[in-house]
């Protein structure tokens, strides 16, 4: 066993997960993390667009999670790769009420899964939030459009990968309570 499965095994031991939350700029990923936050911890107005990266901590059903919160601009996406390491689970943020930018979207995360075979899916657990379902009022839109992520998933992870598909808005809070269990499930906690 290498050196990082047995960090990644201690780590779980301790109740603990780092989560990386990825995705294109402006999909939300700042405003989903400060809605993860407990209440009295959340920025009331306004995120700035993240310039680096941002590190905060939440504890959710007696586990500690680590958010790690990356920019998403294109001259920063070629650092990604540096932030696995011990990472037990990706959120992959994508903006639900942008179809424009669907196709970018998914080409970013499949050369970030092309990258390293036995990362994503495998090393690292993965969830896809569909962020800013506010802003598709149409329900069945709403639905076509996961429907259409998920096909352009089959396409990228082998048939054995599960993946988590979350709809949310870090705006209304919609969702979130759902995002934040499928965190601590996707690393198989003991309950
Ligand atoms: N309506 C709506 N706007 C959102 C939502 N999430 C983020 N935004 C807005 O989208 C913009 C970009 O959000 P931000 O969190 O900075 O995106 P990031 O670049 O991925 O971190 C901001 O103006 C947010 O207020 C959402 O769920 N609904
Ligand atoms: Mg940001």
């Amino acid at each position: 066993m290498g050196l990082l499965s047995i960090i990644r095994k201690q780590k779980l031991k301790d109740r603990e997960i780092r989560c990386l939350i990825l995705g294109l700029d402006n999909s939300g990923k700042s405003t989903i993390v400060n809605k993860l936050l407990p209440e009295d911890e959340q920025k009331v107005n306004g995120i700035m667009p993240t310039v680096g990266f941002q590190i905060h901590s939440l504890v959710t059903r007696d586990v500690m999670v680590s958010l790690w919160d990356i920019g998403g601009q294109r001259t920063l996406r070629q650092f990604w790769d540096n932030y696995f390491d011990k990472t037990q689970v990706m959120i992959w943020c994508i903006d639900v009420s942008l179809l424009m930018r669907f196709g970018e979207t998914i080409r970013e995360l499949r050369e970030l899964i092309n990258r390293d075979e036995n990362r994503i899916g495998y090393q690292c657990a993965v969830i896809i939030a569909l962020n800013k379902t506010d802003l598709v009022e149409d329900k069945s839109e709403l639905c076509r459009r996961q429907k259409l992520v998920e096909l352009e998933l089959k396409s990228l992870f082998k048939p054995d990968i599960r993946i988590a598909v979350v709809q949310c808005s870090g705006i209304t809070g919609e969702g979130i309570e759902d995002l934040r269990d499928r965190l601590v499930e996707s690393c198989h906690f003991p309950q």
